[in-house]
Order: structure tokens, then C-alpha cells, then sequence
């Protein structure tokens, strides 16, 4: 970890206080390997302070992948029995994306001394829309490989009559995709569509970065009063449990994207 070098520093014999002052100016905002978590939330598999989809993948990278274990195993043992498992992980799957959400508080202290990785930014990963009439979301990684998604996402001046993965690399891999099982949620809500996405579950399954982007979602659009509709991308959109964040995974962490939003000619 970087924060070797700065604690070597404290303990050499003499150190100037101009210089180690140059030097702690210099470590104001260090690009660390692991930073103290918190505050966790109950579900929070991956440490970053959130709670999506991101977190059951982290548990089932783990548990099938050789990725590291959960930051607090207490706060993801949905079933309560001591040890992360893989109903653990669909427990929090069904627990984003089910009518009937509920995730138990954080027992007070039980998650204090958890690590997590840091520094998640969502440089070169972009959402997209393409198309009129039928429009598709895609998604551009240019350097991450993707373990999975969700999105939400609304349409004003037009209606989503259908939203699918048919088509896109959701679909499974017997359809054409290159999801290999995996989860996949779907739906037109009242408010727009949502769509989660993971991959692969016991077995890995990722997007590979790439500079071309993945066609993701495929949305059927009914023109309203014109023929123009602006389509965006957000947190809000509600599908049969909490609102579904629009958030990329990979390698467990959460990624950000900007939240797009394009002007469709439904007409066309
Ligand atoms: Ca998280
Ligand atoms: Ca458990």
C-alpha cells in the first residue's frame, strides 16, 4: 500500500519539518490500496457506503470467482447463519428487485473494523442511446470488463410499450448473448422501464472492454403528441422493489456513469 512509504517517512530519524510538510502536501489526497469503510450499510458486500447490484456480484465473485470476500461477512448473511453463501447472494438479489424488500440493520459495532477497496471512478464507461421508434441503450467500456448492470430509465413526450434483452448481449448465451444464466429483470413500470443484469452467477461470465458499444436494452416506443421524445437514464425508477440505481459493475465495485439522456425521433 502506498501508505507504507508515508508511515516510513514518520519514522525516519530526521526529517525536516519544510520537507515533511512538501511531503504531506504531497499525500493530501493519496490514491490508497484500502481505506477504513463506513459507514457500511446492511447489504453493503462490496464497502463502497451503497447498497445495489453490485453487491450480490461481489459475494458471488467470491464465492465462484476467486474475488475477495465480502468487507463485513455480517453484513451480507441474509440468511443468519454465520458464513456468506450463495443464498446470501440471491437473498440480496431478491432483496433489490422483489415487492417485499427488507434487509436487517447493521448490528451496532459489527462491522467497524471493515476495509474496502477505494478510488472507483467511472472514466471511459458511458451510457448511450441509439435508434427512433425502436431505440437501444448501450453501454461503452473501453477498459473495464463487465460483470453486470441496472438501469432505469424514463421517457417524456413519448410511452415505453415494451423494454427487452432480446437481441443484445443480455440475452443469454442460447439466445445470443453473453449472459450464461446468470439474473435478468426486465419490466416496463409506470414510470419508464428498469433492467438488471448479471452475467454470470456460478460461473464467471464479463463483457470485455472494448471501444465498440454493447447494445444492453431494447425499448419499443409509442409516440405521443409529436413525434419527438427525450429519453433519460435514472436512479428512480421503481420496478418491483427499491428504486433500481442506474450503476455498472465491475470487478464488484460500483461504476457511475453519467446518467444520458438523448432526443428520439419516434416517427422514424
Ligand atoms: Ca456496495
Ligand atoms: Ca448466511
Amino acid at each position: 500500500m502506498r501508505y507504507g512509504a508515508f508511515v516510513r517517512v514518520g519514522s525516519l530519524p530526521i526529517v525536516p519539518l519544510a520537507l515533511l510538510a512538501a511531503l504531506l502536501a504531497g499525500c493530501a489526497a493519496p490514491s490508497v490500496d484500502a481505506v477504513k469503510a463506513g459507514p457500511l450499510v446492511p447489504g453493503d458486500a462490496n464497502g463502497d457506503g451503497r447498497f445495489d447490484i453490485s453487491d450480490p456480484i461481489y459475494v458471488t465473485r467470491n464465492l465462484f470467482d476467486k474475488g475477495p470476500a465480502p468487507v463485513c461477512a455480517a453484513a451480507v448473511d441474509m440468511i443468519p447463519d454465520g458464513n456468506v453463501e450463495v443464498g446470501d447472494g440471491l437473498s440480496l438479489l431478491a432483496t433489490l428487485f422483489s415487492p417485499l424488500p427488507y434487509l436487517a440493520p447493521l448490528a451496532s459495532g459489527a462491522c467497524d473494523s471493515a476495509t474496502t477497496p477505494s478510488g472507483a471512478k467511472a472514466d471511459r464507461l458511458r451510457w448511450g442511446f441509439s435508434g427512433g421508434g425502436t431505440t437501444t441503450v448501450t453501454l461503452e467500456s473501453m477498459d473495464r470488463d463487465v460483470d453486470g448492470w441496472s438501469l432505469g430509465v424514463t421517457a417524456d413526450g413519448c410511452t415505453i410499450a415494451a423494454a427487452t434483452t432480446n437481441g443484445t448481449v443480455a440475452a443469454d448465451r442460447f439466445d445470443g448473448g453473453q449472459r450464461a444464466v446468470g439474473y435478468e429483470n426486465t419490466r416496463v413500470t409506470s414510470a419508464g422501464a428498469v433492467s438488471a443484469v448479471v452475467l454470470g452467477w456460478n460461473v464467471p461470465a464479463r463483457l470485455a472492454a472494448s471501444p465498440k458499444p454493447y447494445d444492453v436494452l431494447q425499448l419499443t416506443l409509442t409516440k405521443g403528441d409529436t413525434c419527438n421524445c427525450t429519453l433519460s437514464l435514472s436512479n428512480d425508477v421503481v420496478g418491483d422493489g427499491l428504486a433500481v440505481a442506474t450503476v455498472v459493475t465491475a470487478g464488484g465495485r460500483s461504476y457511475l456513469p453519467e446518467l444520458a439522456s438523448a432526443k428520439v425521433n419516434v416517427c422514424k
